[in-house]
């Protein structure tokens, strides 16, 4: 049977219809189940050694297309669907997004996923199913307001699998279920992503919002993935979580190992669990727990096996994110962890004195990243700036004790979602240009560079921006209500909203603008800046900073006399599907952290792969991308991370100062508690943030203010050199090779897991 013969007989079992006559929600069904069905019959990957890349976070987005790119099929069933008079992006659109993750180190796990599989590795993702993921965002008053994402229907990606297991809190006893998600690896074999679940879930309690009934763990165990990037206390239901998502793992790779028959005690030999941030840490206490209480291991034996079995990647230097546990929240929660933390803890109190490398310190304090180190065999950081900076830094007292376990790996993307999915144009161009090596080995992507004076090849590459501009204004026009210009210049920040990441210094150039542009000064192309982003809801200043961004656009959009030349758009919901339609039809990718705050970034790698210039500090990835673009294709401002760090160490950096000192900055933060601002705003929001800026500022947003608009003003400018500007767009998407996650996967395997 043909493709298109099967999907009408599935379709003709479901709902009585061919293709032609389903609706297209049944044809969503029918896709779904022809895909379903065609992953299950393709061989699973295999070898003696598996990775388990273990985590809370899955950021996977929808799966349809992916699925159907890596199958090889996407392409048939296009026409099949269009010989029927049906569009296969209708069909994308009914897809709900499973929002399980908060952002870049959840879409990390996500885009590793792929390349395992895409390389042929056995590996594994063990994970949680949150039936309500991350909050979907709404805006209301200009303010965010949290909703639940109910993303879970009858039919789904989700595959029951019969496997249950007993999870003990304490004296408590939950059942958990497994659920299965297929990953098909780019013409390659099959794995899964395990996300674990409780059988007695209760949604009905969630109630306004996001809020519901914290008491019963029963009832809300899965509900929703914790809404933090980094900044947020804890509390015991995070505890909860992580320590159901890690006995379950924990269950589950023993449970494997036996069941293909392999030594126990040579654990380290068949298996290598990849530990995801400190988020999943327990799993080390829970396997040497489950070791010497029913395998019969000594203490030595199972801290010998388990420590050459886990590796650990750090994603933050952010203090505040690295999880402290206090003893007696998890004596609460999972008391049988309490002994063999503290004898992890004893182990190390009496080999090394320092204070600073203890597990639980004098406050009781568990020190999650400190077991990792200790008692895994690698260290990664995820950019070469960032590893450096734990080295020499954050981890330096650990790097003095364990140098051979530190080691970099530098982040990387799917091509398949971020290049053949999203940009179709753009990766059919490229085959026909290159030919389509580069779809397997991203590194053939620098033969675009001998045809850096090729006029056609510059122009198409333009010609593809353009449309891919207008297909987005065309979606921003549906779903916001927004009109935007696609002749003007695409600038666009998009991640999750936080301090560090530098929002409000956007937003602090875009009234400086506003106020240039009313003074008479008038771009020659005329500007769109467009953000996405969500706050984790308990983070104020967050909150007080999408405030101030659509209270901008409020006022610069119903400006007459400034709208023809420049606009500000917050989409709404920021998510993975809103993120494949705008970053193709981006001009210039801002990224622009305090130096030295942000571990890598991998919007950076998704935007400079679809032709954007990047706009960056010199910080995460950016550092890798600059140095591979070199200095005439990116744009670099602000303070280098060694003076950052100093301004830390000396605590000298007085934001007022700055403020005082240049009539440019003071002019753009006082319009913030302007009467204009006001009229449209809300006072308590603007005051604080304005009140923060001038008086903390923790993450110096005014020291690198003024190279930021001179940086910035100078990109635009260059802007007007289309020939300049095309080429700049070629030897960014040509040099993006590097930053495939099929790269870093590789390296990880050569470095960390060593399976064949
Ligand atoms: C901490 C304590 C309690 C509860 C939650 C958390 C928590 C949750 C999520 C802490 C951190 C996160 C997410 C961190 C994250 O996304 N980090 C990003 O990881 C990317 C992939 O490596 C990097 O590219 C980014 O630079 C980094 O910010």
């Amino acid at each position: 049977m043909n493709l298109e013969q099967q999907l009408n007989e599935i379709t003709g079992k479901a709902c009585g219809k061919n293709i032609a006559n389903c609706t297209d929600a049944q044809l969503y069904n029918g896709v779904l189940q022809l895909v379903k069905e065609k992953m299950q019959q393709t061989p699973a990957n295999t070898g003696d050694k598996k990775v388990y890349y273990i985590s809370m976070e899955f950021l996977i987005g929808k799966l349809l297309s992916n699925n159907l790119i890596n199958l090889g099929i996407y392409e048939e069933l296009n026409q099949i669907l269009e010989a029927n008079g049906k569009q296969l992006s209708d069909i994308e659109e009914l897809e709900p997004e499973p929002s399980l993750g908060n952002g870049g180190l959840g879409r990390l796990a996500a885009c590793f996923l792929d390349s395992i599989a895409s390389l042929g590795l056995p590996g594994d993702g063990i994970g949680l199913n949150y039936h309500f993921g991350l909050f979907k965002q709404v805006f209301e008053e200009r303010l965010q307001k949290a909703e639940k994402n109910d993303w879970i229907e009858d039919k789904s990606w989700l595959n029951q699998t019969g496997t249950t297991f007993e999870v003990a809190f304490g004296k408590k006893k939950v059942k958990s279920v497994l659920y299965d998600i297929d990953v098909i690896g780019y013409e390659n074999g099959l794995n899964k992503l395990h996300l674990f679940d409780i059988e007695t879930i209760d949604e009905d309690l969630v109630k306004e919002g996001i809020s519901f009934d914290k008491e019963a763990i029963e009832k809300n165990l899965t509900l929703f993935l914790y809404p933090d990037d980094s900044d947020e206390a804890g509390n015991l239901l995070r505890i909860y979580q992580e320590y159901f998502l890690v006995s379950n793992g924990a269950q589950l790779i023993l449970k494997e190992v036996k069941e293909k028959g392999q030594d126990i005690h040579k654990l380290h030999q068949h298996v290598a669990i990849q530990i995801n941030d400190t988020h999943p840490t327990l799993v080390i206490p829970e396997l040497i727990r489950i070791l010497t209480t029913r395998e019969g291991f000594t203490m030595d034996e199972a801290i010998d096996v388990v420590s050459k079995t886990c590796a650990y990647t750090n994603h933050t230097i952010l203090a505040e994110a690295l999880e402290k546990w206090p003893l007696s929240y998890i004596e609460k929660v999972v008391p049988q962890m309490v002994p063999i933390i503290k004898e992890l803890s004893a182990r190390v109190a009496k080999k090394y004195k320092d204070e600073k490398v203890q597990i639980i310190d004098k406050d009781q304090k568990v020190h999650m990243a400190h077991i990792d180190i200790h008692y895994g065999y690698s260290v990664n950081g995820v950019a070469a700036i960032h590893t450096d900076i734990l080295k020499e830094s954050e981890l330096n007292h650990f790097y003095k004790i364990y140098p051979e376990k530190f080691n970099n790996k530098t982040n990387g993307i799917t091509f398949r979602r971020w290049l053949l999915s999203c940009n179709r144009e753009l990766a059919a161009f490229l085959t026909e240009t290159i030919g389509d090596g580069y779809k397997k080995n991203a590194d053939e992507l620098e033969k675009l560079l001998a045809k850096k004076d090729d006029q056609a090849v510059l122009d198409k590459l333009y010609e593809i921006k353009k449309h891919k501009k207008a297909e987005l204004a065309a979606y921003v026009q549906e779903k916001e209500g927004v009109t935007l210009d696609t002749n003007s210049i695409f600038d666009i920040q998009v991640k999750r909203l936080h301090e560090y990441k530098r929002q409000q210094m956007n937003a602090l150039y875009i009234i400086h603008k506003y106020l240039e542009i009313k003074g008479g000064k008038k771009p020659t192309t005329p500007l769109t800046f467009i953000f996405g982003a969500k706050a984790a809801p308990a983070y104020v200043i967050a909150q007080d900073i999408i405030h101030l961004l659509l209270v901008l656009s409020e006022i610069v959009n119903n400006d007459p006399a400034v709208s023809p030349y420049m606009k500000v758009l917050m989409v709404e919901n920021y998510n993975v599907t809103y993120a494949e339609k705008l970053i193709p039809a981006c001009d210039i990718s801002e990224q622009i952290s305090l130096a030295s705050k942000e571990a890598s970034g991998t919007g950076n790698m998704k935007f400079m792969l679809n032709g954007a210039v990047t706009l960056g500090t010199s910080d995460g990835a950016n550092v890798e991308i600059h140095q591979l673009v070199g200095d005439d294709n990116i744009y670099i401002f602000g303070e280098k991370s060694d003076t950052v760090i100093e301004h830390y160490a000396k605590a000298d950096y007085v934001s007022k100062d700055y403020y005082s000192k240049s009539p440019v900055i003071k002019r753009a933060v006082d319009f913030i508690v302007s009467k204009e601002a006001l009229k449209v705003g809300k006072k308590e929001n603007l005051e604080r943030l304005y009140k923060e800026l001038l008086n903390k500022d923790w993450f110096m947003t005014l020291l690198d203010l003024e190279d930021y608009i001179k940086v910035k003003d100078q990109a635009f400018a260059d802007y007007e050199n289309q020939q300049k500007w095309k080429k700049m767009m070629l030897v960014n998407i040509a040099k993006a090779g590097f930053f495939s996650s099929d790269r870093t996967i590789a390296e990880y395997n050569r470095d960390i897991w060593k399976l064949k």
